[in-house]
């Protein structure tokens, strides 16, 4: 039996981003479906948590927050024989860092403020902060599409902790500001990621749920579960 459990939603941009990882890594875990909206569950997860954020990752009852850091720890105690996503190299592993910092602030962050808008009450809507998260997207798009000139992964050559972060950001940035024809590298990018067989799968275990997705508008069809259409 796993030593790590991971409390989890599957619907869960960062969760899909440790689920990535613990696929690539060829690490076990116990997924324990976390549901915030349930008052029992939540107040016992702040036991836990005190932010409140998920994922978590428990290793022998120690809670390890944050999802670069529960990679960084994967990576360090658990991977796989030849399994990795963060090089050995330091200055390789700063790029790949900053590349994942990069994500999940400038990508993540603003399209998680377009899912938050879409959860309050339509007289609390904030359309201006929609219209900046938007903006805040677009420059996101136009510094990755160039950055990757060349490049098949977003740091290095290989699979790394920045594509773990980079494949659900962009999954579920898109759903409100899609790509344009100037982001053709970005596009090709988007579309490696999602062929990439521990992406697919990820976004497999997800189907069945984003038809409680708020922003499934956007979502390509080809995402949604066959079934359910
Ligand atoms: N910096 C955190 C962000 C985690 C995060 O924002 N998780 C979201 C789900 S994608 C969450 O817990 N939302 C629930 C809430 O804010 O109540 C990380 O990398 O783990």
């Amino acid at each position: 039996m796993s030593t790590l459990t991971l409390h989890y939603h599957p619907l869960s941009s960062y969760c899909h981003k440790v689920l990535i990882a613990l696929d690539v890594l060829g690490v076990d875990a116990e997924l324990r479906l976390l549901n915030l909206g349930d008052a029992a569950e939540r107040s016992a997860y702040i036991a836990l948590w005190p932010l409140g954020k998920m994922p978590l990752l428990v290793d022998q009852g120690r809670p390890i927050p944050e999802t670069s850091i529960i990679i960084e720890h994967l990576q360090r105690h658990h991977a796989g024989p030849g399994r990795t996503l963060i090089p050995i190299d330091p200055d390789q592993a700063l790029e790949v860092r900053l590349w994942d910092r990069l994500f999940d602030l400038h990508v993540m962050t603003p399209m998680q403020a377009c899912t938050a808008d879409l959860l309050r009450p339509e007289g609390e809507r904030d359309a201006l902060g929609v219209a900046r998260a938007h903006e805040s997207l677009l420059s996101a798009y136009a510094l990755i599409d160039q950055h990757l000139d060349g490049r098949t992964w977003v740091a290095g050559d290989a699979f790394s902790l920045a594509d773990c972060a980079a494949a659900p950001a962009l999954f579920y940035a898109v759903t409100y500001v899609p790509f344009a024809p100037q982001h053709a590298r970005l596009a090709a990018y988007f579309d490696r990621l999602m062929n990439h067989p521990p992406v697919a799968r990820t976004v497999d275990q997800a189907r069945p749920w984003f038809k409680f997705y708020p922003g499934r508008n956007g979502l390509a069809r080809r995402f949604f579960d066959p079934a359910v259409l």
